[in-house]
């Protein structure tokens, strides 16, 4: 049985605002601050408990190694050498950030029938770009079926991968052949358009996706300028709706005709800049929710308390849910560690098609599991970083010490 199955990255011992992300508003805000990886930690398994209780399968992904010691030692250096720069670099949490981990086409879609997951290389920003390496590793062990899943290696640098917050994808139902729309930038004003669109081609070519019903889409310049790196920061799909502010995309008009001749039934909610701003739309992180079908019909939108907060946001969504659409419910989350260096609900999830039984258990979580990483985290993860600590020794060594906690308890030490 096909079912979307979000898999959340669990928020690392090392979560820090060191401020590397140039074009993220948030982090770049924050650079410097303290820092709670308890707090983040417990907040992202309080999110999880939100899915679980809707009825939703939900998966882990695992903090990397950090520091990454194999990153600097192919710099020729280590973290008693580094300049702080690169060690911030090394120490990063960012792969919490579990939208940015791959690109997912499910089986229904691809030539093969297999579900395949593309790496993404993240080369756009340092601390990132390291990520890979790990994060393969994890999709091998997770996805080891090769009945059922085809998972490859980062397309080559230069072409920037940002992964599944990226991507988007439409269809009747979760388990049939959808559309999927690989939403590129060219140029973003000051910041760097992370996604290219040579990589977003190749993806589509590797996984053996329907050219016809496959769609490129650009990411509106004015977008990545107002502090949208990701696409998913100003659109999310689901199943037959899509979701996305009036200044997402480049060429709405050719998008959402595209989509319209593909599934003539589509659901398309566009939020005006003249109800909604950019502005607030990225402070607020509305379109940065979790879109989901709910077991007895009807999509919920999971997303941060930020959205809650703003007035005009607010009146806007419960506009929306008051109209009887598709669109049911609001649940707001409580994630505000993440949010801070720029990633909402929906960056902290992966979202895989797949018949549950077909992934390896212990990447999948009940609530009872959810109790025992909340003890560990509550043990073992630091409960502040002050930015001076990330030149601590003793901060390395408790940092490693913790995962390798929750791996042990996970029965996960391999990895
Ligand atoms: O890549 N932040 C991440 C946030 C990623 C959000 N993901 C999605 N939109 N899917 C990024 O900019 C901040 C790290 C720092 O500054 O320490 C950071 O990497």
């Amino acid at each position: 049985m096909l079912t979307e199955i979000n898999f959340d990255g669990i928020v690392g011992p090392s979560h820090n605002f060191a401020g590397l992300s140039f074009g993220n508003l948030a982090a770049t805000h924050n650079a410097g601050t303290t820092s709670y990886p308890r707090e983040a930690a417990l907040q992202g398994l309080a999110k999880m408990r939100v899915n679980i209780r809707l009825g939703l399968a939900q998966g882990i992904f695992l903090p990397h190694d950090r520091p990454d010691d194999r990153w600097l030692a192919q710099l020729g250096t280590d973290m008693a050498r580094a300049d702080r720069a690169l060690r911030a670099n090394a120490l990063s949490a960012s792969p919490m950030w579990a939208a940015n981990a791959a690109t997912v086409s499910p089986a229904p879609d691809t030539a093969d029938g297999r579900c395949h997951l593309t790496v993404a290389n993240l080369v756009t920003m340092p601390h990132r770009s390291h990520e890979w390496a790990q994060t393969l590793a994890q999709l091998r062990l997770a996805f080891a079926d090769p009945n059922h899943f085809v998972i490859h290696e980062p397309v080559p640098p230069p072409f920037g991968d940002e992964g599944a917050a990226n991507h988007m994808r439409l269809c009747r139902a979760h388990g049939e052949q959808g559309i999927e729309v690989f939403v590129y930038g060219e140029s973003g004003g000051p910041f760097p358009a992370r996604q290219h669109r040579e990589a977003s081609a190749a993806v589509a070519r590797l996984h053996g996706l329907d050219p016809a019903r496959t769609l490129f889409a650009q990411q509106s310049p004015e977008a990545i300028a107002a502090g949208a790196f990701h696409n998913d920061v100003v659109a999310v799909a689901n199943e037959m709706v899509l979701f996305a502010h009036e200044l997402a995309f480049a060429e709405p008009a050719k998008l959402y005709e595209g989509l319209q001749r593909l599934l003539p039934d589509i659901e398309i909610v566009e939020v005006p800049a003249s109800a909604v701003s950019l502005e607030d739309a990225i402070a607020s992180y509305l379109f940065n929710a979790q879109l989901v079908s709910l077991p007895d019909g009807g999509m919920a939108l999971i997303l941060p308390e930020e959205a809650r907060q703003n007035a005009r946001v607010w009146s806007w969504l419960e506009q929306l849910v008051a109209r009887n659409g598709p669109i049911r419910s609001l649940v707001p989350v409580e994630v505000r560690q993440s949010m801070a260096n720029g990633g909402g609900p929906a960056c902290l999830r992966l979202r895989v098609v797949a018949d549950p039984a077909t992934v390896d258990p212990r990447f999948m979580v009940d609530e009872d599991k959810l109790d025992r990483i909340e003890a560990i985290v509550a043990r073992h993860w630091p409960q502040m970083i002050m930015a001076h600590d990330l030149d601590s020794p003793v901060l390395w060594a408790d940092i490693r010490a913790a995962r390798s906690a929750l791996l042990t308890l996970l029965d996960l030490d391999c990895f």
